[in-house]
């Protein structure tokens, strides 16, 4: 009997059916961020990444253009099992040579971008870029206290809605629009609601017009804090959810966005019975950094477990948020995003009849010791079953690819 075999009655003996956990999870999608390729940096000719958030590291062989992060990503595809989306922010616009600013972008300026996600099969999701750009040099942008800045951002808040309408349109799939704003203060300010009423304004001036739900869905993400705004941010917690629920936008969690101590797992449940839809950016905090590499660790399973266990993949949307600029790029996508899929399928594979049934009967004994012998289960050999009905690598295979394309490819990119 193979390993898979052994593994399916291993699970099916605390009552869980692995061939139905393997069916659901390749149906559940990964939103792949485009900016793991290259630093951040985008297509703009930008030279530095600002707004607070940094990309250690100088690993050769960054993608430098809309060819090689096109290449790159494909390479890593081919490294992931199950179903991927792939999000763009709107620095990687494809001008075609004739660059335009941030308040002039248009649909055609992901024409091509569309025309490969076709290919690929995969939807698209899309961010307004609010960062590394002239006009948030000061570290405001739509909560600014000159309108004239504020109302550029405004426009590329606009733009870019029609923009995220348009993919979602053309790809036949809802394209997640993701709005994360820098501003904020790097000590404490004089007025802190004055900025927040700013924003307000600035948010209602960008989502005035309705678009169908069906193309687009706007999300609002908030943070702690950032280099450079360690005081004071604008679109704190508080901020947006209590924009979300007002709005009715769709609120986005950052993994890497909260008090060290707060689990982003535990405050799903409290969201959803408030809140349409949650949109996820997964990362992992470490320190300062709220953005490195994402792994198969207790944070990320918790979180897919919180979805699991009351079926709310329909409400919750996955997407990665994660930049390392120290290791092989291609590699990072591939580890954190087989990691938050190895996350999802823990959180498939819990016994869950066996461990209602025991709270309900009050044996809460056991519902300790099920979910602790669970954890032993061999939930590697279903990965690797998953891996292999992909038609993509089992266990540590896809390293040799990588190194492969790194010396064929990457290292000549100098
Ligand atoms: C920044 C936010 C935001 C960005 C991306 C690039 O702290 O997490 O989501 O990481 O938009
Ligand atoms: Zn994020």
């Amino acid at each position: 009997m193979g390993l898979y075999e052994t593994a399916r009655e291993q699970y099916a003996a605390v009552g869980v059916d692995t061939n139905r956990a393997l069916a659901l999870l390749a149906e559940i999608p990964v939103s792949v961020h485009c900016w793991q390729g290259d630093d951040v940096m985008g297509f703009e000719g930008a030279t530095q990444l600002t707004g607070g958030i940094l990309a250690t590291g100088n690993y050769p062989g960054r993608a430098r253009n809309v060819k090689e992060l096109r290449a790159d990503v494909e390479t890593a595809f081919g490294l992931i099992p199950g179903r991927k989306r792939f999000n763009l922010h709107a620095m990687y616009l494809d001008h075609g040579g004739a660059p335009v600013d941030r308040d002039a972008i248009e649909p055609q300026h992901f024409a091509s971008w569309i025309e490969w996600a076709r290919g690929q099969g995969v939807a698209l999701d899309f961010n307004p870029t609010f960062f590394s750009h002239a006009k948030s040099a000061d570290g405001f942008t739509l909560a600014h206290r000159d309108a004239g800045i504020r109302d550029f951002w405004i426009e590329h808040g606009r733009r870019c809605r029609t923009v995220a309408a348009h993919i979602g349109r053309e790809l036949g799939s809802a394209c997640r629009d993701n709005f994360w704003i820098p501003d904020g203060w790097k000590d404490h300010p004089a007025d802190r609601l004055e900025h927040r009423a700013l924003l307000v304004d600035a948010l209602d001036r960008i989502f005035a017009e309705k678009l169908d739900p069906a193309h687009t869905l706007d999300a609002v993400e908030s943070k702690l804090f950032g280099i450079g705004s360690e005081t004071y941010v604008v679109g704190s917690h508080e901020f947006y959810l209590a924009y979300a629920l007002s709005r009715n936008v769709v609120l986005t969690l950052d993994a890497g966005h909260f008090h060290p101590t707060e689990s982003v797992a535990e405050k799903i449940s409290a969201l959803l019975p408030f809140v349409p839809r949650l949109l996820l950016h997964v990362s992992r905090p470490v320190r300062w950094d709220s953005d490195h590499v994402v792994l198969f660790d207790d944070e990320t399973r918790a979180i897919m477990r919180e979805i699991a266990r009351p079926n709310a993949w329909d409400r919750v949307d996955i997407a990665l948020d994660f930049f390392d600029a120290s290791i092989n790029r291609i590699a990072a996508w591939v580890i954190g995003t087989r990691a938050t899929m190895k996350a999802i399928l823990a959180a498939l594979l819990e016994p869950r009849e066996q461990v209602l049934a025991a709270e309900r009967e009050g044996r809460l004994a056991d519902r300790l010791g099920l979910l602790e012998e669970a954890k032993l289960l061999p939930i590697g050999a279903v990965w690797d079953e998953f891996c292999r009905r992909s038609e993509t690598p089992t266990g540590g295979d896809w390293m040799r690819e990588v190194a492969s394309y790194e010396r064929a490819v990457l290292a000549k990119r100098t």
